[in-house]
């Protein structure tokens, strides 16, 4: 295999950079590049390092000295990638971060692809493939809870549930090859009941394993909100509060909005992708016509809806013929204003029960239970941390396809199947099933989640 190296450290100016190499080279071709300070002979200096080792020094290009560097090294197996590594330091300037790799390569490196360390450290069975998987849910994580699940997935936690799952699907695959390869012999005969209830137990846990993914999807990905209303009512003013911006504009002129203006915030541990739409009302006004347009078309798209009235005085027919639109179980409903007066009959809202907060958007009142509420519509509020988690559709797919067939086992046992198909279809159920870990999937299945990382990771 080549010896690779990239840039591991963000694109931009900091305090350090990182230039990563790895492979059967990468300390020879850090020699060719690395003068120490002292404590050494420039020759082999890198290459006579042992591992977890670091040299001071600087990096020689066309025959001048461009910056001061540390040099790290790690020794295969004992590194990332499970190969000889060697990180240099280097100032975070963009310019030189880019000219100690451009030595780097002229000295005999490779430019690593996207995510070829991490999948270097795949190959060399460091890690699985959902933990590798949970190398970019780390690095992208925007909240705590991300965060704190990701690490889980990262140090093996799912990976340790599924090897738990794989044994149990094992071990009754086993049973029924040893009935099935050995029928003369004294073996007693498979209970058809105990093998039914077997199998239905290890669904089970795959289900609740599935059922938890959308809630981690929201948690990593965001939730798409629209705040829709009449014009006027304070959606703009929620959309700067909540973004702690001025990013829209507020006026007590109905229509101030005329575009949907976007903003990614946090709503305690969640991401939400707001929109501020304009205010929907018939109009003539050709610009404000196209906005009210896509304000309905975010009614639709959204994940949650953001329903805001202005509680300051009774519904109007126009809040009344918006209301006829919603999906109930994604709205939530805001009575706005209620710092200057609570107007609003609430049993004209009782369709959307627990979902209706009284807030000023002004003030910030209420945005704490506005808050619960999109916890409870995304699924946190019952989310256990240290559930087992999916973390994306390829590894979905991999544990809905086996759940699939071990039910179909069983509703085939109850129309007399033969244990010899059980066998085939437990043999189908672990081959999918071992697609999670990366046990059983195809090089373009690997080279494709890799393709995702970013380059130097
Ligand atoms: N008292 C009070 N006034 C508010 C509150 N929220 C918004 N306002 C005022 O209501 C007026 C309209 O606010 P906007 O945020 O522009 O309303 P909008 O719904 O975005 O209006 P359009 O863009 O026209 O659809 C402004 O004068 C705000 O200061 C609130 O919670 N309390
Ligand atoms: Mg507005």
């Amino acid at each position: 295999m080549s010896t690779i190296a990239a840039i591991s450290t963000a694109q931009g100016v900091g305090g350090i950079g990182v230039i990563r190499i790895s492979g059967a080279e990468s300390t020879k071709i850090a020699d060719k590049i690395f003068v120490p300070f002292i404590g050494g002979e420039k020759e082999n200096c890198i290459q006579n390092l042992s591992g977890y080792r670091a040299k001071y020094g600087r990096i020689l290009h066309e025959n001048e000295f461009i910056d001061e560097v540390v040099v790290l090294v790690f020794k295969a197996p004992h590194s990332y990638t499970g190969e000889d590594v060697v990180e240099i330091s280097c100032h975070g300037g963009l310019y030189i971060t880019k000219r100690v790799l451009r030595a780097v390569l002229e000295a005999g490196a490779a430019l690593a692809e996207p995510g070829e360390f991490t999948k270097r450290a795949f190959l060399n069975g460091k890690m699985d493939l959902s933990q590798a998987e949970a190398v970019m849910d780390l690095i992208s994580a925007k909240g705590k809870r991300a965060n704190q699940i990701a690490f889980g997935m990262r140090e093996g936690k799912s990976s340790k549930k599924i090897e738990e799952i794989k044994e149990e699907l094992l071990e009754i695959s086993a049973g029924l090859s040893v009935w099935a390869d050995y029928p003369e012999e004294d073996i007693p005969q498979v209970d058809e009941s105990v093998l039914k209830n077997n199998i239905h137990k290890i669904c089970e846990k795959l289900r609740s394993m599935i059922d938890n993914y959308d809630t981690f999807k929201s948690i990593k990905e965001g939730v798409k909100t629209a705040i829709v209303g009449r014009p006027n009512v304070g959606k703009s003013t929620l959309m700067n509060y909540l973004s702690d911006s001025q990013k829209s504009i507020v006026t007590d002129i109905p229509g101030t909005t005329r575009d949907a203006i976007e903003e990614t915030v946090m709503i305690g541990d969640i991401p939400v992708l707001l929109i501020d739409t304009a205010g929907i009302r018939d109009t003539l006004d050709k610009v404000e016509k196209i906005g009210v347009e896509k304000a309905k078309k975010y009614i639709n798209e959204s994940e949650i809806t953001l329903f805001m009235v202005d509680a300051s005085s009774p519904l109007c027919a126009d809040d009344r013929e918006l209301l006829k639109n919603l999906d109930e179980s994604k709205t939530i409903v805001l009575l706005n204003k209620c710092d200057i007066g609570m107007k609003v009959d609430i049993n004209e809202l009782s369709t959307f029960k627990n979902k209706i907060v009284e807030l000023s958007a002004l003030s910030g009142k209420g945005i704490d239970k506005l808050k619960e509420i999109i916890e409870n519509i995304v699924g946190l509020s019952k989310f256990d941390p240290s559930d087992t988690v999916i973390s994306n559709e390829r590894q979905l797919t991999a544990l809905k396809k086996a759940t699939e067939i071990l039910e179909e086992i069983i509703n085939q046992l109850d129309f007399g199947i033969t244990l010899d198909a059980v066998t085939v279809l437990m043999q189908d159920a672990l081959g999918v099933f071992m697609e999670f870990t990366g046990e059983n999937v195809s090089e373009a299945v690997v080279n494709k989640v890799f393709s995702k990382f970013c380059v130097g990771k």
